[in-house]
């Protein structure tokens, strides 16, 4: 279906758990506050909802500090879900955890085999599975991966992420089905050369882990130059704060899986 990678009807979101004052950062800059990081992840929740999407919100995990980020451990294409095999010692569980609500909620469930895949290195265009390379994203993961999505309609593209990136979509998001919002450091590794790309300003390069959903821009709030230029490119821009979960290295995209029922492809 043509914007599929950016329509949808359903979503799959986890309350943070207190925890997450424990949740992995590459730098300790404090612990986000438990009770400001559900106030932003209901904030969030309602943006998904007001855009259509009928959004399925997990209970939190005390046993995984980084659980909020449901995008990690599970991938769900053509309303099929993948349970991945996130490359985190501390976060591994969290595909087991999540199992169940992913069969109850998903037209399908299928499990990779081998290797380490965190949801966050991928980016899904309409017909493309971009998998970046990372500390959490191995090659034999990416091999087991590949089969899979071609099950479900996808062609695999194996990229590289700079080494000083946690994961590929940190640094990137999708705009629309054929453009990316990507940080002058990820686009200039070439690797959206056959789409189009929009950077972010300088010094707004968290703003680039944007999500579209249903003709909406969800934006970090926060770097209004980016905005602005989005903005004017014609975008709907709806701005969310994630002052917490940028604490534990985390942003929009990680904190839903979002997909579509009935997506055959
Ligand atoms: C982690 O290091 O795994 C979490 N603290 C942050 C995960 C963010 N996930 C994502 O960007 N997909």
């Amino acid at each position: 279906m043509p914007g599929r990678s950016v329509t949808f009807t359903h979503a799959i979101s986890r309350t943070p758990s207190t925890s997450i004052v424990d949740g992995l950062r590459a730098e300790d800059r404090g612990a986000p506050d438990a009770n400001l990081f559900l106030n932003e992840h209901e904030a969030y929740v309602a943006a998904l909802e007001d855009t259509g999407v009928a959004v399925t919100v997990l209970e939190p995990l005390e046993d995984y500090p980084d659980s909020v980020f449901v995008e990690d451990p599970a991938l769900i294409l053509s309303g099929v879900a993948i349970l991945l095999r996130p490359g985190a010692p501390s976060r591994a569980g969290e595909a087991a955890a999540i199992r169940p609500a992913l069969k109850a909620q998903c037209d399908g469930l299928i499990e990779l085999a081998a290797g380490y895949v965190d949801g966050g290195d991928i980016l899904c265009t309409d017909d493309t599975v971009m998998v970046g390379l990372s500390a959490r994203t191995d090659r034999a993961g990416v091999e087991a991966l590949t089969p899979l999505v071609a099950q479900l309609g996808y062609r695999l593209e194996l990229v590289n992420t700079p080494p000083e990136i946690l994961h590929f979509k940190t640094e990137c998001g999708l705009l629309d089905p054929e453009t990316v919002l990507a940080t002058p450091r990820l686009a200039k590794t070439g690797c959206f050369e056959k789409m189009n790309v929009v950077e972010t300003e300088a010094g707004e390069e968290p703003a680039a882990n944007a999500i579209a959903v249903n003709g909406r821009v969800f934006l970090t709030a926060g770097y209004p130059r980016t905005a602005e230029r989005l903005d004017k490119a014609g975008y709907h821009v709806v701005e969310l704060p994630t002052s917490q979960a940028a604490l534990v290295d985390g942003g929009l995209s990680c904190m839903s899986l979002r997909y579509s029922r009935g997506d055959a492809s």
